[in-house]
């Protein structure tokens, strides 16, 4: 049939076609029409075909040769972790709001402004339920401000305390690239572009798009038909792993590298604490000099976060990596841990949890990838028909995570993770007030509510802008006197130059102000405030992303104060 059909090819698609031949794809070719007929749809197929090709490091027959031999190992019941012997690393530790804390997080802020930002966006909310983009998702609820805006005003804050600590006539512009899929791209685009990219110029963002892989049917990796056009291969998502591979071919990581940046931070896209953690993690890579920093937080057992993991080979390597969670159990029941995956005395897993939040050096990882084209270790996790493992459920394809970049570093790359409280770097949907608490306000311990069947701890809520403080010391700065917050209260600080003084908060209060407005905050401030009203999961008559939350604010009163105006103001009711 394909040869039939060679002659109405051009000489691309004729190289694609040997190439197809040449790795046992005939398969895809015997349905194919007479020549003359179906044209279209087989001009389609090898456009799908190029794409395939060229958004895989080493093309197509790279990626059906990997298969083959992963394919092989899994059905020999191959362990990934064979000849390595798991033990606890060793990091940094470090304690909110200590002498080496405050250290580090000026070290952080001062490098800041040689970073650049990656945020992997191409995953959708299925697993929780929203079928939006989830950086579109309200970061918190007190002012409904979204993930994306949260971020980017969290870099342009970096940015600008970064300068100023530089001084002169630094014009630093940090730059954020979006790794985006055909499933987020364009409302990813959308929202940006809706909201003026959240002050940010739109020079400045990047959106790298991820390309799907190909589908395999069975241990020889034949690439599997679409179900719906037999002209067509079906395809999967590849994973996080391959925003190294579109940074290194876009150019990105060249150019950033060219215009003096020093480091790239990595982060996922629902973490609305991250930013609090990431001065001192990034102080905690310029002052190490780490090529690579993994940040962690304390880890429950079985708990859905990789474990970092230090493994010693056989013959003597030894490597410090995260080990998916899934992966983690087994591999200590294999080595020596009878009970597996379990909390030690101090009620957590002796595995430091990864949080996904990456910082590389940039000069190495540019080296790394330049030998490497970007390729990075992949797996693949077959569901097969039956114990011959011969046959699948369904399709399959290779997988990577952007966390394994690490494993094909030489023995000399300084590898480290940076260990944080879990309240201060990671939990999605949850606001702190204790980083206020250690700061100097008294804040109430939380009452235990319920929403959507789940137990939750409610403390008062505290949000404020990037702008306000980034960093401990400054929120120190602006808090002085004898603050309190009861439990039930709200606050919202959206202004940088808004100072709390001998405030004492029993309700609600929204203080607004814009730049060159500089407002004292003190005094009692008590109203009715904001109740928290539980919402149904299951009730669809109201928007999804207040259902998945389990609750909503009733707005019964509040103290709102906007200052629209630069000047000096007191608000002392
Ligand atoms: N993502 C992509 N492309 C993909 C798949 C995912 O960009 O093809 C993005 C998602 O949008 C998200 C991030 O990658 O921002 C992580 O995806 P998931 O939330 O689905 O990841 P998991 O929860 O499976 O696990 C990851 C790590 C774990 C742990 C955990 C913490 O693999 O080790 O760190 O996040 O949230």
């Amino acid at each position: 049939n394909l040869h039939k059909n060679l002659s109405h090819l051009s000489s691309q698609q004729v190289e694609l076609a040997k190439v197809l031949i040449e790795m046992g794809q005939t398969h895809l070719f015997q349905h194919w029409a007479e020549p003359g007929v179906d044209d279209d749809e087989k001009r389609a197929f090898f456009d799908q075909i190029a794409k395939l090709n060229s958004s895989y490091p080493g093309g197509l027959a790279a990626y059906i040769n990997t298969a083959r031999k992963l394919l092989a190992d899994s059905k020999a019941g191959k362990n990934p972790y064979d000849g390595f012997t798991p033990s606890v690393p060793s990091g940094e530790v470090l304690k909110y709001g200590d002498d080496n804390f405050v250290q580090f997080e000026e070290a952080g802020i001062k490098d800041a402004r040689k970073a650049a930002f990656v945020l992997v966006a191409g995953g959708l909310g299925e697993r929780l339920g929203y079928n939006g983009i989830k950086v579109a998702l309200p970061r918190e609820t007190t002012t409904g401000t979204c993930f994306l805006q949260h971020y980017i005003e969290s870099i342009l804050a970096l940015q600008e305390a970064s300068c100023s600590l530089a001084g002169g006539d630094c014009r630093a512009e940090i730059p954020l690239a979006i790794m985006t899929s055909d499933d987020t791209h364009l409302r990813t685009l959308e929202l940006l572009e809706k909201n003026s990219y959240f002050g940010m110029k739109p020079t400045q963002v990047k959106l790298l798009k991820q390309e799907k892989v190909a589908c395999l049917d069975d241990n020889e990796a034949h690439l599997a038909l679409d179900p719906r056009n037999k002209y067509r291969i079906q395809t999967k998502p590849h994973g996080h792993g391959d925003v190294h591979s579109l940074l290194y071919s876009s150019g990105l990581l060249k150019i950033w590298h060219d215009a003096g940046l020093r480091w790239v931070l990595f982060f996922q896209d629902t973490n609305g604490l991250l930013f609090k953690a990431i001065p001192a993690a990034l102080g905690v890579s310029t002052t190490k000099q780490y090529h690579v920093n993994s940040l962690a937080v304390p880890r429950k057992a079985k708990e859905a976060i990789g474990g970092i993991t230090k493994l010693t080979h056989q013959d003597g390597r030894t490597m410090v990596i995260n080990v998916e969670y899934n992966q983690l159990d087994p591999l200590l029941r294999a080595s020596g841990y009878p009970d597996g995956d379990v909390n030690s005395e101090t009620g957590y897993s002796p595995f430091p949890g990864n949080i996904n939040q990456l910082i590389f050096e940039i000069g190495p990882y540019l080296e790394e990838l330049t030998r490497t084209g970007g390729a990075i270790s992949e797996f693949v996790n077959p569901k097969y028909k039956d114990a011959t493992k011969t046959t699948f459920k369904s399709s399959t394809r290779l997988e990577c995570m952007m966390q394994d970049y690490p494993k094909t570093l030489p023995p000399t790359a300084r590898v480290g993770f940076t260990v944080m409280d879990a309240w201060l770097a990671y939990a999605p949907v949850k606001n702190n007030p204790e980083d206020a608490a250690k700061a100097g306000v008294k804040v109430d311990d939380p009452v235990i509510q319920v929403f959507n069947g789940q137990e939750v701890e409610v403390w008062s809520r505290v949000v404020w802008k990037p702008k306000w403080a980034l960093t401990f010391s400054e929120v120190k700065r602006k808090v002085s006197g004898n603050c309190s917050i009861s439990q039930r209260s709200t606050m919202a600080i959206k202004g940088s130059n808004i100072a709390l003084e001998d405030l004492s908060l029993d309700g609600a209060l929204i203080v607004e102000a814009v730049d060159g407005a500089e407002v004292k905050v003190g005094g009692p401030v008590q109203n009715k405030g904001w109740t928290i009203e539980n919402v149904d999961y299951k009730d669809t008559s109201i928007p999804e992303e207040i259902r998945i939350r389990g609750f909503k604010f009733n707005k019964v009163e509040q103290l709102e104060k906007t200052y629209t105006e630069p000047g000096k103001y007191s608000l002392k009711p």
